[in-house]
C-alpha cells in the first residue's frame, strides 16, 4: 500500500442486481470522483448525504445515473475520504462506471486494502478487519453472531485487558533491572507470580475457544461413513433438504466425496458424504474407498449409516478411527430388522421420513453442545492466527512464571514476558508496548 495513493473497488458481489456499490478512498476521492459526476458541484457536497447525478466519461458520454455519498475522513470505513457510488446492478454498468474513475485518477485497490487501511488508520484492530471476512463468509446464525461480536472488538477488548497486566508486570520485573536501589512499590515476587498466573489463565481461556472458532468458520467436519447401499447419501440430501447426492439401489453409487454445510440450529456442520467402504473391486471404487479412509481420519464426528435390514457382514468390519466421536446410525428402519442388527445400540432411522431429519438434527445438536464443541453461551472464537500468536505468548509466559518463581535474574523473566507481549500484540496488530511502559514507569516517579 501506498501512502497518499486513492483505490478504488466494487464493493457489491460479482453477478446482476438492481443496485451495484463501488468504493472510493484516498485523500483525492473527492476530487476524483467529482471530475466524473455530473450533478451538485464537489463544493457543495456534504458528509454524508446522498447525490443524484451522472457519471460522464472522458468524452463526456453518459455512463450511468448514480446516487453519490461522500465521507469526510476520518468519520468513514477507511478513515479517509471515502466516496460510494451507487448504480445501476448490471455486470456491464458497473464495469464501466468503475474505468471511468479509475480513468479519473484511482488506482484498482487490491483484495481487502480498504479494510487494511482502515486497520492502518486506527479504525479496527486486526481481529475486527478479520470479522469483516468472518461476517461475511459465515455459514450459520452462530458464526454471524461470534464474527458480530468480534468485529464489535469483543476480542481486541479481552486482548487489550490481557496486555494491561502484562505491561504492569513487565514495568514491574523492568524496575528491578534499571533501578535496583530505588523505592519501588514493593510488589513481591509472589504478587507479580499471582498476576502472572492470572494473564496465564486468561491467555488458556482464549486458546480453550479455538475449537468453537474452528467449527464457526469451517462447520463441524461430520463424515457420514458406513458399508455400501447403507443409505449414506440419502442420509445427506435429507439433512441437506434437497437432492445433492445421487441415491440408488446400486451398491457403490458414490465414489467421490461430497461436502455440504448445514445449518443445525445456528452451528454450521459441514456434512462430507463418502463412498462405501468395503472390499472395493474396480480402480475407481478402491479410489473412493480410499478417500473415504482419508476423511474418516479428519472427522471431528462420524454419522455412522448403517442398513439394519440388510446383512451386517461388511458393516460389521469397518474399521473406525479411534477416538473419534461416531454416532450409529440404524437406518431404514421402515423395514424388518435383519438379525444381525438385532438388540444392535444406535439410533433407529429412516431416510424415507421427514421426521428422521428432525429426530438426527436434534441428536447431532445435543451432542455438539454436550459435548462442549460449542458453548452457545460464549461466542467468543479465535481463529488459528490468534491461535498460533496466543500458543506462543502462553509458552513464554510459562517461562516468564518458573523463572520468578526460581529467583532468576530479572533480565530473563522481562525477556521472556517482552516476547509473551510481542506475540498477543501480533493478534491485535499493536506492538506499541515501549509507549505504554513509559506512562507506566512515570506513575512509578523513577529517575525523576
Ligand atoms: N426402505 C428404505 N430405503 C432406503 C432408506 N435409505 C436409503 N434407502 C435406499 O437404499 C438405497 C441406497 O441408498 P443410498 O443413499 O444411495 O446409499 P449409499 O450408502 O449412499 O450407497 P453407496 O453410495 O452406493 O455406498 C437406495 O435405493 C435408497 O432409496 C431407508 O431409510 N429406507
Ligand atoms: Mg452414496
Amino acid at each position: 500500500m501506498t501512502q497518499n495513493s486513492n483505490i478504488a473497488a466494487i464493493a457489491s458481489p460479482p453477478g446482476v442486481g438492481a443496485v451495484a456499490l463501488i468504493r472510493v478512498s484516498g485523500p483525492d476521492a473527492k476530487a476524483i470522483c467529482a471530475e466524473c459526476f455530473q450533478g451538485i458541484p464537489a463544493v457543495k457536497w456534504e458528509a454524508r448525504k446522498q447525490y443524484y447525478g451522472k457519471i460522464i466519461d472522458r468524452e463526456d458520454q453518459i455512463v450511468d445515473d448514480v446516487l453519490l455519498t461522500w465521507f469526510a475522513a476520518p468519520n468513514s470505513f477507511t478513515g479517509e475520504d471515502v466516496v460510494e457510488i451507487a448504480c445501476h446492478g448490471g455486470v456491464l454498468v458497473t464495469r464501466d462506471v468503475l474505468s471511468t474513475v479509475l480513468a479519473a485518477g484511482a488506482d484498482s485497490a487490491a483484495p481487502g486494502e480498504f479494510s487494511q487501511r482502515a486497520f492502518f488508520h486506527g479504525k479496527l484492530d486486526l481481529t475486527q478487519a478479520e470479522a469483516i471476512m468472518d461476517l461475511i463468509s459465515a455459514q450459520s446464525d452462530l458464526a454471524v453472531k461470534a464474527a458480530r461480536e468480534q468485529l464489535d472488538g469483543r476480542l481486541g477488548t479481552e486482548l487489550g485487558l490481557i496486555r494491561e497486566k502484562l505491561i504492569t508486570v513487565l514495568a514491574h520485573v523492568e524496575a528491578h533491572i534499571d533501578f535496583p536501589d530505588e523505592d519501588i512499590d514493593p510488589d513481591t515476587v509472589d504478587q507479580l507470580s499471582s498476576r502472572l498466573n492470572e494473564v496465564i489463565g486468561m491467555v488458556s481461556g482464549l486458546l480453550a475457544t479455538a475449537n468453537q472458532g474452528r467449527i464457526l468458520r469451517e462447520g463441524l467436519r461430520t463424515v457420514i461413513c458406513g458399508a455400501p447401499n447403507a443409505g449414506k447419501s440419502s442420509l445427506l440430501n435429507l439433512l441437506l433438504g434437497f437432492d445433492r447426492a445421487i441415491v440408488n439401489p446400486t451398491a457403490g453409487t458414490t465414489r467421490d466425496t461430497i461436502e455440504e454445510v448445514i445449518n443445525l440450529k445456528g452451528i454450521p456442520v459441514r456434512l462430507i458424504d463418502t463412498a462405501g467402504i468395503h472390499e472395493g473391486e474396480g480402480d475407481v471404487e478402491r479410489e473412493g474407498i480410499e478417500r473415504s479412509r482419508v476423511q474418516l481420519e479428519r472427522a471431528e464426528l462420524v454419522l455412522f449409516v448403517i442398513d439394519s435390514s440388510a446383512s451386517g457382514e461388511v458393516a460389521k468390519r469397518i474399521d473406525l478411527p479411534d477416538g473419534a466421536r461416531v454416532l450409529r446410525l440404524l437406518n431404514k428402519s421402515d423395514l424388518p430388522t435383519h438379525p444381525d442388527w438385532e438388540g444392535e445400540e444406535g439410533i433407529e432411522i429412516s431416510c424415507l421420513t421427514k421426521d428422521s431429519a428432525d429426530a438426527i438434527g436434534e441428536v447431532l445438536y445435543q451432542n455438539l453442545v454436550e459435548s462442549g464443541a460449542v458453548n452457545t453461551a460464549s461466542l467468543t472464537a479465535i481463529n488459528t492466527r490468534h491461535q498460533h500468536c496466543l500458543r506462543k505468548a502462553g509458552e513464554y509466559l510459562h517461562n516468564a512464571a518458573e523463572n520468578l518463581k526460581a529467583g532468576e535474574s530479572p533480565e530473563f523473566v522481562a525477556m521472556d514476558l517482552r516476547e509473551a507481549l510481542g506475540a498477543i500484540g501480533e493478534v491485535i496488530g499493536k506492538t506499541d508496548v515501549e509507549e505504554i511502559l513509559g506512562e507506566i514507569f512515570s506513575s512509578f516517579c523513577i529517575g525523576k
